[in-house]
């Protein structure tokens, strides 16, 4: 007798009707009663669950294996040196041949037993994409941690509701269903950016889609630690703002040439304080330059490229390769000027043209060097 194979020992057979992406980070004791919750939600469907976890240090990854040892409809994407959630959804839902992708948080306080409503809605055509809605009737937003949260939470809803090509009650909603060909019909249009996924599809979509809101609860968090803070809303309105203008604005310059000018102050104010205080020109410009730099890359870090941002031993190596990369900057900036400044023997339009250089320099070598694509 042949020996079976997993599929025929785990009764798999085909492939899943549906999968279930969840973003996790950090979440190492949620996975196993979020995967229990999902056998009791979707008995009697063929289903999988799609943890895309981003190396959480937790374990979460370990969790996720130990899991999908035992359970075949357990999957899990790691990533390495990235951080989002739109962007872990994005690559959660690409992985997946079933018919219905669902995206659900990974902390339990998405209401796992409205699942099959979401799925069944899509699938029999009612909608293009079901939308989990805390805020129609029968709806429940109380397990929002606090009175910031729901602030947060009302106050993007109502700018969503403002851009929004369709009515919706809920546009910050994390859980939604849709068809997996209709996800990928959209995604080379995503941003990919921040946390609300939800918001990027409906605005990327070429066509409009149509949506229907199913009432569903939203709990407290039990285990683990919230992500959302305050650099969440900055995310979501770059977001808002990338859509509105059609992509064509780049986003991630405009935050590394705005940086660059704080820079500039900074530079400025120490280099003043020390010439206060009676240091000489060159030691009080080339700390103020320091300083500067450092304040650079770590507003860059946490800003700029929040999504790729450096840690521990990786930060400390990318300060000193940003460093050297603006110091070549600095250079082209006073080679630059001084050539334009030769042939126009204006000030101004030479300092100008040094600066920009040295802007456009550092951002290509910071986006492809120091936080490397
Ligand atoms: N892969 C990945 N998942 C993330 C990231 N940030 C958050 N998540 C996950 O996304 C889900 C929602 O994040 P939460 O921090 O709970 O945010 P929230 O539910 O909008 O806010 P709270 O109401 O404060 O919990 C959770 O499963 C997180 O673990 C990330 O950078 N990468
Ligand atoms: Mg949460």
């Amino acid at each position: 007798m042949t020996e079976p194979t997993v599929a025929q020992e785990t009764g798999v057979q085909v492939g899943p009707d549906i999968s279930v992406i969840v973003p996790c980070y950090n979440e190492v004791g949620n996975i196993g009663p979020l995967v229990a919750a999902l056998e009791r939600a979707l008995a009697g469907r063929r289903w999988e669950v799609i943890f895309v976890d981003d190396n959480s240090p937790d374990g979460t990854m370990a969790a996720v294996k130990a899991l999908a040892q035992q359970n075949a409809r357990v999957r899990g994407v790691c990533r390495i040196g990235r951080r989002g959630l739109s962007s872990a959804v994005i690559e959660g839902a690409l992985s997946s041949s079933a018919q219905v992708v669902a995206v659900m948080d990974g902390d339990l306080q998405h209401d796992e037993s409205r699942l099959g409503a979401l799925v069944d809605a899509v699938l029999d055509g009612s909608c293009d994409i079901a939308v989990g809605s805390r805020h129609v009737e029968g709806g429940d937003n109380s397990g929002l941690a606090n009175a910031w949260r729901h602030a947060l939470s009302d106050g993007g809803i109502k700018l969503a509701q403002m851009i929004l090509p369709v009515r919706l009650g809920d546009p910050m909603s994390g859980f939604f269903a849709l068809r997996q060909e209709t996800f990928a019909r959209i995604a080379p249009h995503l941003s990919g950016t921040g946390f609300k996924i939800l918001v990027d599809l409906l605005l990327s979509s070429p066509q409009r889609l149509r949506v229907q809101e199913i009432p569903c609860g939203f709990r407290a968090r039990q285990a683990g630690e919230s992500k959302l803070d305050a650099l969440v809303m900055l995310q979501f309105l770059a977001l808002l703002l990338d859509k509105l203008c059609r992509g064509w604005l780049p986003l991630r310059f405009l935050a590394f040439a705005s940086i660059g000018v704080i820079g500039v102050g900074t530079n400025l104010l120490v280099m003043q304080a020390l010439r206060a205080l009676g240091a000489g020109f060159s030691v009080a410009q080339g700390a103020g330059t320091l300083v500067a730099m450092i304040v650079n890359f770590m507003l860059d870090n946490t800003i700029t490229y929040r999504d790729r941002r450096l840690r521990g031993l990786r930060c400390v190596w990318g300060l000193v390769l940003f460093m050297l990369v603006c110091s070549v900057g600095a250079l082209a900036n006073v080679g630059v000027a001084d050539m334009v400044y030769d042939q126009s023997r204006r000030f101004n339009e030479a300092s100008i043209a040094g600066a920009l250089i040295a802007v456009v320099w550092n951002y290509a070598m910071s986006s492809t060097v120091v936080w490397r694509l």
